[in-house]
């Protein structure tokens, strides 16, 4: 399987072996900040000029989803080999920077390969408790503490003491303001077959929802094309259940319009344990779904 030194290696492998893209396109590590367990946040930025707008992807913010990072991989070498050939990726980057976390809770990671491939949260001790861990997608300061998470340190989704009281979590947000030109946002899970955009705190609908809605229903299209993967889309509350303090909704409050979740395959049969032999095909028709995305993001 997939451990966190074979994500590095494989990663450093494709910009070693792209090296002529890495001159032009640059794919730089950014080190956005520590893990609880001193784990660094690394972000790839694709880059091909100064100054530019920027499209945010991230996998693996919930260690178990393994599919997530390993399709993260995929992107970044999707990246450097296309860049030049494909026109449409080309021209978004010759307008937008484009980052990718790929070990988001990088703790987390190394602990489903260590101790309990299930491990879902942070690895961060709680005061007052023998349960270790935060939800990281209950952690934002939207809708924080509400309905659809926990305050019980021993559950899945516990959102922990405060809003960014996780590392992982407040790397993200440093990051996020202090870049402060980020166009779209796409945090990837996995699994349910799902393209999710905001609100998950509230049923009051984004001021954005009849674009959100479109662009979800083109990219699910888009992504339906390759292997006929079928996918549901909607709003978080309405789609999947009712989630406060998550990533996009954060996100989008903070006035990234392109804020998007996945729930990459399956529905439940392999679930967390997808076959490997479903990598790749994951990935590449997530691929397409990114495309839309990132394609109608340049657009408007
Ligand atoms: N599902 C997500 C979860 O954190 C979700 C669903 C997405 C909630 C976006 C809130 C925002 O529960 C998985 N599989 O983690
Ligand atoms: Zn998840």
């Amino acid at each position: 399987y997939i451990s966190l030194e074979t994500i590095n290696h494989h990663t450093t492998h494709i910009l070693w072996i792209h090296q002529e893209t890495f001159l032009s396109i640059g794919p730089l590590k950014i080190v956005i900040g520590q893990s609880y367990e001193n784990r660094p946040l690394n972000v790839l930025k694709f880059s091909t000029g100064a100054n530019r707008p920027g499209i945010w992807i991230d996998t693996g913010i919930h260690s178990r989803e393994w599919v997530t990072q390993a399709s993260g991989i995929w992107f970044a070498k999707k990246i450097v080999t296309d860049y030049g050939r494909d026109p449409v990726l080309t021209d978004i980057l010759s307008n937008y920077d484009i980052f990718l976390e790929i070990a988001t809770n990088p703790d987390g990671f190394a602990y489903t390969h260590s101790n309990d491939r299930m491990w879902r949260k942070t690895r961060k001790p709680n005061s007052g408790s023998s349960c270790v861990g935060v939800d990281p997608n209950r952690n934002w300061d939207a809708g924080f503490g509400g309905a659809g998470s926990s305050s019980n340190p021993c559950t899945e989704t516990y959102r922990g003491p405060s809003a960014h009281s996780e590392p992982e979590v407040k790397a993200i947000v440093d990051f996020v303001k202090s870049h402060g030109k980020l166009k779209a946002f796409v945090s990837i899970h996995s699994y349910s077959q799902m393209l999710l955009y905001p609100y998950g705190y509230t049923s009051t609908p984004a001021k954005d929802q009849a674009e959100l809605h479109e662009l979800a229903r083109k990219a699910v299209t888009a992504l339906q094309s390759l292997y006929n993967t079928r996918y549901t889309y909607g709003s978080i509350i309405t789609t999947i259940y009712q989630a406060s303090g998550g990533t996009i909704d954060w996100t989008y409050n903070q006035g990234i319009k392109y804020s998007y979740t996945f729930e990459l395959r399956d529905t439940g049969r392999y679930g967390f344990l997808l076959p490997a032999n479903q990598i790749v095909p994951t990935a590449e028709e997530t691929w397409l779904a990114l495309m839309a995305i990132m394609e109608h993001t340049r657009n408007n």
